[in-house]
């Protein structure tokens, strides 16, 4: 965890690209965040997985499908960044998509299977780009520069932030129900 926050900081502050071994390691972690997932959605009681610590916030079940939303769109990203020329990166509002999807009604263990396949197709892609690949960037309509390094940065630590999330979730879930 140290050395995700640590690279996290300082792509946050545009320094110098990332070492060949640091790459290395994201796209580990990358690789390995849907098994953190699974782990902590199959720890939730079934009667807990839709319940909501407070208004306005993520169930469990929301949480995944959010996952699986933007795990299919992030596996885009990458390959429009490196296989376009500059091309522009859509933001969008996940609480929105939640909502106007109905997330409640969409069936969690195919959520969890498309997070599965998007993670395991685009982390054997992305372990065979040459180094060059790395720099290519974009632009995202909100953000502004986007990086190939950019997204590593940001999505290989994306599931496991949601696997805690569903861990403070069960925690709130254990105290309100005891
Ligand atoms: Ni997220």
């Amino acid at each position: 965890m140290g050395s995700n926050l640590r690279i996290g900081s300082r792509a946050n502050r545009g320094l110098a690209p990332m070492t060949p071994k640091e790459r290395l390691s994201l796209i580990e972690c990358y690789a390995r965040g849907p098994g953190l997932l699974r782990a902590a959605v199959e720890r939730k009681p079934a009667d807990a997985l839709k319940w909501r610590p407070a208004p306005g916030k993520w169930s469990a079940h929301e949480v995944v499908c959010h996952c699986a939303d933007s795990e299919t769109v992030s596996s885009t990203r990458i390959r429009f960044l490196t296989g376009e020329e500059r091309p522009t990166i859509l933001g969008y509002d996940p609480d929105r998509w939640a909502q106007r999807f109905d997330y409640h009604a969409l069936p969690l263990e195919l959520a969890l299977c498309q997070i599965d396949q998007v993670r395991a197709w685009t982390s054997d892609l992305i372990r065979r780009f040459p180094p060059e690949f790395w720099a290519r960037e974009g632009t995202h309509s909100e953000s502004g520069r986007y990086t190939a390094e950019t997204w590593l940065t940001t999505y290989a630590e994306h599931l496991e932030i949601h696997a805690r999330q569903i861990e403070r979730n069960l925690a709130a879930w254990n105290v309100a129900t005891r």
